[in-house]
This record gives structure tokens, C-alpha cells and sequence, in this order.
């Protein structure tokens, strides 16, 4: 399969989508792998949809359509203002950059968002509370320690210090998303060799663990990665979708939004392992709705 520019649904296309499904493809899988031969994600999507719905009239059609599983809908996102193209932002007084923007997947990576000084303070604060990290189980909704996630850290309620507040206050200002539906900052810890391997932020919907996670304000929106110092050798944050790599450097943060709880949002992202030196992050994630 070539990509076309403009990139349009060519009955081609079509024809080539309903034998990936024909020969047993997923439509997720279908998805994924036009997004990997450079089609734009929403393109693939419509594409695909395009193509189910022709199916729908023939006897066929109407069996594979059945089979595959619905969609999650589209939502609304945390986004900053970046009408005019502006270099220098500000949010709540405080003046950072904006480096980098990337359309599909959403990442924008802002330079100077904490103070040297704001970093150094949330890592000693952050120090005497460190544990070694776990990620969710899939299957209970609680967390467990992981081979995948060999960096230690903790979690801040919100709101827990003034510096902690304003940081989460320039935060809502800057993505023009309410405060509220912010998870407590959380601050990893990375030494020579640790790593976060590759995953997505969302809670997967069909894992049974999920329904009790997504209870506390409903699904994972959108990422923020902080970086607290800066590594000597190694620890970029990875897309390897789309093969971006963010250095960590202090006082920068990447962004990356998904609109829902699917690979074909192409925001699978991994922390790469430290070479030298060390790797301080702090992470706030953004729900759909109020976090409690
Ligand atoms: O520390 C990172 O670069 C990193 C990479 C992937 C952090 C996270 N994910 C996260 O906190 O979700
Ligand atoms: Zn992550």
C-alpha cells in the first residue's frame, strides 16, 4: 500500500481495507497499519468507516461489521491557545516557550513551564517519599510492581503546598482545562539503567480493572511530563508511533493528548532507559471529568 498525497479515500483504498478484513484483520490492526505506512490517522479512520458502510448492504458485510468492536467516541481535550502561532506563551503570570508541535499524534513539548528553582523544590520534596513504582493491574484496578517500570516514585494530592498549587494552577491555565480534573502531580525517579517501557496513559476499557479506576473521573485525556534535571546520557520520553524523541531538559515538558482509549490515537510513549546520570520527572494526567 502507497500513500497518495493529498491523502484521499480512493475506492483503491477501499478495496484494499475490505481484504485486510476479509483475510481476519482486526479493525484496530487495519488502522495501525495504514497509520504506519504514513496515511493521517483520521484519514485511516474515515477510511475504514467509509468502507463498513458500503459493507453494510451486502449480506457479508453485515457478519464482519458485527464482529467489530465499536469505536470509543471522540472527546473534547486539553489544548493551550496557540492562535497566532506564538513562540512565547504565558499562563498565570508565568512565561515559558513553546518548542515543538506535532498535529498526529497532539505532543507540543514547552520549554522553560518550571523554574530551576520550582524543580529542585518539588524533588526534595518529593525524595524522603519515594517507593518503588507500580502500574495498574489490569485486572483489579489496583497497582502492582512491574519489571516494565524500574524508576521509583510518589504521588502529591493536589493542591498539597502553595508551590504544588501554583504549579497545577499555571498547568489548568496553560491547556485551558479545569484544575479539577487533574490527577495529583506524581514525581518519578530514574537511576543508570531504569526505564518506563512503552505503553498509553489511557485505562484500557475492555480490561476488567479499568471500571474502578475510571469511577475517580472518568478516562485519561492528556499527559504532562515534566523533567525535573537533566540526564547526562539518555532518558528521552519516546513515541515510537512516529518515531519522536523528547530530550529531557529541565524545566521542559512534553504534552501529548488522546482523544480516546485506542492505539490508533498513535500516543503509545515509553521513558528510555537512563544511560548516566540521573532522571527526575513529574507527571500530571487530565481526566475527562472531575478527579476525586
Ligand atoms: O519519564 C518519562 O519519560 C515517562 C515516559 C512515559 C513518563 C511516563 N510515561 C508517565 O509518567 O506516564
Ligand atoms: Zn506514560
Amino acid at each position: 500500500m502507497t500513500v497518495s498525497s493529498p491523502q484521499t479515500i480512493t475506492d483503491d483504498l477501499r478495496r484494499w481495507i475490505a481484504d485486510q478484513l476479509d483475510a481476519g484483520c482486526q479493525a484496530d490492526d487495519v488502522v495501525a497499519a495504514m497509520c504506519a505506512s504514513g496515511w493521517q490517522a483520521g484519514v485511516a479512520r474515515d477510511a475504514l468507516a467509509a468502507t463498513l458502510k458500503r459493507r453494510q448492504a451486502e449480506p457479508a458485510g453485515v457478519a464482519a461489521v458485527a464482529e467489530l468492536p465499536a469505536r470509543p467516541a471522540a472527546k473534547a481535550l486539553p489544548e493551550p491557545t496557540l492562535d497566532g502561532a506564538p513562540t512565547l506563551l504565558r499562563a498565570q503570570g508565568h512565561a515559558l516557550r513553546l518548542q515543538m508541535a506535532m498535529h498526529q499524534p497532539r505532543v507540543i513539548v514547552f520549554a522553560g513551564l518550571l523554574s530551576d528553582e520550582e524543580c529542585d523544590r518539588l524533588v526534595a520534596l518529593a525524595r524522603p517519599r519515594l517507593a518503588r513504582s507500580e502500574t495498574v493491574d489490569n485486572s483489579t484496578g489496583g497497582s502492582e510492581v512491574n519489571a516494565a517500570r524500574t524508576s521509583s516514585g510518589m504521588f502529591f494530592e493536589r493542591g498539597e503546598t502553595a508551590l504544588i498549587d501554583r504549579i497545577e494552577q499555571r498547568i489548568a491555565a496553560l491547556l485551558n482545562w479545569p484544575l479539577d480534573h487533574g490527577e495529583g502531580l506524581q514525581v518519578l525517579h530514574y537511576l543508570p539503567g531504569a526505564e518506563y517501557r512503552q505503553h498509553h496513559d489511557y485505562f484500557d476499557p475492555q480490561h476488567p480493572g479499568s471500571a474502578t479506576i475510571l469511577r475517580r473521573g472518568g478516562q485519561r485525556v492528556a499527559t504532562l511530563v515534566m523533567y525535573l534535571n537533566t540526564p547526562q546520557g539518555g532518558g528521552a520520553t519516546t513515541f515510537p508511533d512516529v518515531g519522536l524523541e523528547v530530550a529531557p531538559v529541565k524545566g521542559s515538558a512534553v504534552f501529548f493528548s488522546y482523544d480516546r482509549p485506542d492505539a490508533s490515537t498513535l500516543t503509545l510513549h515509553g521513558g528510555a532507559p537512563v544511560l548516566s546520570g540521573e532522571k527526575w520527572v513529574a507527571t500530571k494526567w487530565l481526566r475527562e471529568g472531575v478527579f476525586t
